[in-house]
């Protein structure tokens, strides 16, 4: 029975220094201390048929190795699950030095950042932001503007016509009677938005574009008014460093009417292939509200005069970043748009 114990050992001993995984340590424990037939096992069940004197020594014996082998596959246990633990370290190891991937984040549109500056100055001198349909009837279109039928303004080479009364506004002064029909003088609003005239694409025309129209109705409002106002928003919006020129012009709908012009934002005024040597963009129509407006809307002019403008907002975006073509702005060209941003 000893050299049976001793000979079951030294095998044990073997055996566990192969081990190499915990599916091997499995196998050798069901072999030794497996409750039915393990090796061990079986020879503690067959200490009961030994001689009564023989019992006490062989018995330690056979605890000795039983300890012994249940801490040697214990301690392999650790040490396995220690080393698998080592290697999925490794296997998962990240480098945290390595440059990340960049993720893509969406940038507001120039368009978008000029309009809410734009929208900021005009709230903080007490205007209300208004808006109306892009798709509109010849009635807010032209009609309530004092443009008449036959008015060259109505033509379809300049009106993308939906049908025979509707069109795509060409002019974002529909806003001016919406507002009308909503509030009362006095009032102050200005209202940006998508307009769109047949133009020819060229660095200072697109066929979709954005204006916004400015509208301040109340007592004793003059065209000195206007020019301040203009004036103040072109020198917080821009800085000092831009002028700004008025020039008689007509517009049915003002009286009398003028039209803005900023210094060239590509050449500052010099002249250049942008301003086609002028010097000067028009930035946008603008005059005193013509009393048959006001009268049309239910205004009485003697009562309340006021001011109206319409500036073009893709040009302040081109005089803002120095763009020397506002088609730019309509290419969805990535390398262009993630240049502005938050
Ligand atoms: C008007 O549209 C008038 N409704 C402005 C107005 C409002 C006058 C209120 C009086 C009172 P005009 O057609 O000039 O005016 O256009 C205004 C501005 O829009 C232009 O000065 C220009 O800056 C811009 N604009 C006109 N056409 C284009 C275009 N094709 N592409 C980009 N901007 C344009």
């Amino acid at each position: 029975m000893r050299e049976r114990v001793e000979h079951i050992r030294a095998q044990f001993r073997d055996e566990v220094r192969q081990v190499a995984d915990m599916a091997a340590l499995a196998r050798v424990r069901d072999r030794y201390l497996g409750r039915k037939g393990g090796l061990i096992t079986q020879l503690v069940k067959e200490l009961g048929a030994l001689p009564p004197e023989e019992r006490p020594t062989i018995g330690r014996l056979i605890n000795e190795l039983k300890e012994e082998a249940e801490a040697a596959l214990e301690r392999l246990r650790v040490q396995l699950e220690e080393q698998a633990e080592a290697e999925r370290f490794e296997r998962e190891r990240v480098d945290i030095t390595l440059p990340g991937l960049r993720p893509l984040f969406g940038a507001p549109h120039p368009i978008t950042l000029i309009r809410q500056r734009i929208e900021d100055i005009f709230v903080s001198m007490g205007y209300a932001v208004e808006s109306g349909p892009e798709v509109e009837t010849s009635y807010y279109n032209f009609d309530a503007l004092n443009i008449p039928p036959g008015h060259p303004a109505r033509e379809a080479q300049d009106t993308f016509y939906l049908s025979e009364d509707l069109a795509l506004r060409t002019q974002t002064s529909t806003v001016q009677i919406r507002a009308l029909e909503r509030r009362r003088p006095p009032l102050r609003i200005i209202a940006p938005g998508k307009v769109f005239r047949r133009d020819t694409p060229d660095p200072t025309h697109n066929p979709m574009f954005f204006q916004v129209e400015g509208l301040a109705l109340d007592r004793e409002i003059t065209m000195g008014d206007l020019k301040g106002t203009l004036q103040e928003f072109v020198r917080r919006m821009f800085g000092p460093q831009v002028r700004t020129r008025f020039r008689p012009s007509y517009f049915p709908f003002t009286e009398p009417s003028a039209e803005v012009d900023f210094s060239c934002f590509v050449c500052r005024g010099e002249g250049c292939r942008v301003c086609k040597g002028a010097g000067w963009i028009e930035l946008g129509g603008c005059g005193m509200v013509h009393p048959r407006v006001l009268r049309g809307a239910g205004v009485d002019p003697e009562e309340f005069t006021g001011f109206a403008f319409g500036l073009g907002l893709d040009r302040m975006v081109a005089l803002m970043y120095g763009l020397e073509d506002i088609r730019l702005l309509y290419e969805n060209d990535l390398r262009f748009l993630e240049q502005f941003g938050f």
